[in-house]
């Protein structure tokens, strides 16, 4: 992306900084992201939003907004400056004063970079899991109260494994030859897996286990920590939805119990690390245990089966669609994606009853 451009975008939102440098952040697999340096005491994040994906960008960025004002009046005896040190805020833009601007077909956001701040791609000790789960369990403590009627349904369907199933199902029927034989194993494992992998469906369909606000997008790289191991807040906040409590914490655990990156090739790497299992799930309980029911805390451990299981299916069913959602870097991405998560499921299955 071409300096000018980028420098004459972050200049539309009102912030009174000027553009130093800036560098791309990689880790995302649908936004582009930027992290703008400036000769402020502030730097900022800009964002391209995917709207092939997001198809209402306006209400995905209302989504987000909403719930950091929700978060940051909890904490009315803080300064702004002291709760943009942990709390996202975004910025408005100068001329329309919305938090998004749209330039050339493009909607872009920006928010203020929580300075002295890291994520891991990785968890490398046990001290990050267990500040992993304390973080979620704040963030959903935080916006329990929320009405979540306000917020967007940003992607229908999101975490709904009927219609992940069904998406799949027709990339099987359009995919190449060539692309089938590659998926052979793993259609197989997909069907042997498909009736366990619909129970929290049917709970939540019952109304067994209720809908809560809901981060969706937990992967360890989406909590941000301060330089001494401490977490900060949860970022990435643009699949905030209704949700089950079970989507936040799979996902949480199919990233930081794995002992290899989500794209890892080489899968002897990819175990189910069980201690990091138990630091996130005490973080998380010392925060939420007064908050949720028995058979929330019942089904934890088939949740971080079902929502490895859902990202493999979801990766699978790119790569069998010739790669339209997620970014790539080489051909067979998804599919190296898709065996990581198969991998890591054989290997929690020998470790967790589900
Ligand atoms: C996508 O782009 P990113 O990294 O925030 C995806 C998540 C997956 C994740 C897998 C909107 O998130 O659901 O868990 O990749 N987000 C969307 O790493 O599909
Ligand atoms: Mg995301």
């Amino acid at each position: 992306m071409e300096t000018s451009i980028l420098k004459s975008i972050f200049n539309q939102f009102d912030h009174k900084a000027n553009y130093i440098c800036h560098s791309e952040l990689n880790s995302g697999h649908i936004n582009d992201t930027f992290i703008i340096k400036t000769d402020s005491n502030s730097n900022y994040i800009l964002q391209r939003i995917n709207h092939t994906i997001f198809k209402d960008v306006p209400g995905l960025v209302n989504n987000k907004v909403l719930i950091s004002n929700h978060i940051r009046s909890k904490y009315q005896n803080s300064t702004k400056s002291d709760l943009d040190k942990t709390v996202l805020s975004f910025v408005k833009t100068k001329d329309t004063e919305l938090y998004y601007h749209l330039e050339n077909g493009n909607f872009w956001n920006v928010m203020i970079f929580i300075d002295n701040s890291i994520t891991h791609e990785l968890v490398k000790d046990e001290e990050i899991a267990y500040e992993g789960g304390k973080l979620l369990g704040d963030f959903l403590n935080l916006t329990s109260d929320f009405d979540s009627s306000m917020l967007i349904d940003v992607i229908p369907n999101f975490h709904d494994m009927p219609f992940r199933f069904k998406q799949y199902s027709e990339a099987k029927k359009n995919a190449s030859k060539e692309r089938l034989k590659e998926a052979e194993k793993y259609i197989y494992l997909v069907a042997k897996l498909k009736n366990e992998m619909h129970i929290l469906q049917n709970l939540k369909e019952t109304g067994e286990i209720p809908l809560r606000v809901t981060h969706n997008d937990t992967k360890i790289s989406n909590s941000l920590f301060d330089k001494n191991q401490k977490g900060i807040c949860m970022i990435d906040t643009d699949t905030v939805m209704p949700g089950i409590i079970h989507y936040d914490f799979g996902d949480a655990i199919r990233t930081i119990c794995n002992t290899a990156a989500e794209d890892e090739k080489d899968i002897s790497k990819v175990e189910f690390n069980l201690q990091f299992y138990k630091a996130y799930e005490k973080g998380f309980l010392e925060k939420t245990r007064s908050s949720i029911s028995d058979i929330e805390l019942k089904y934890l451990p088939l949740a971080a089966k079902t929502m490895v299981f859902i990202m493999a299916l979801r990766f699978l069913t790119d790569y069998l669609n010739k790669d339209v959602y997620y970014k790539i870097k080489y051909e067979e991405h998804n599919l190296d994606r898709a065996k990581n998560q198969f991998k890591l499921i054989e290997s929690m299955s020998l470790k967790l009853q589900f």
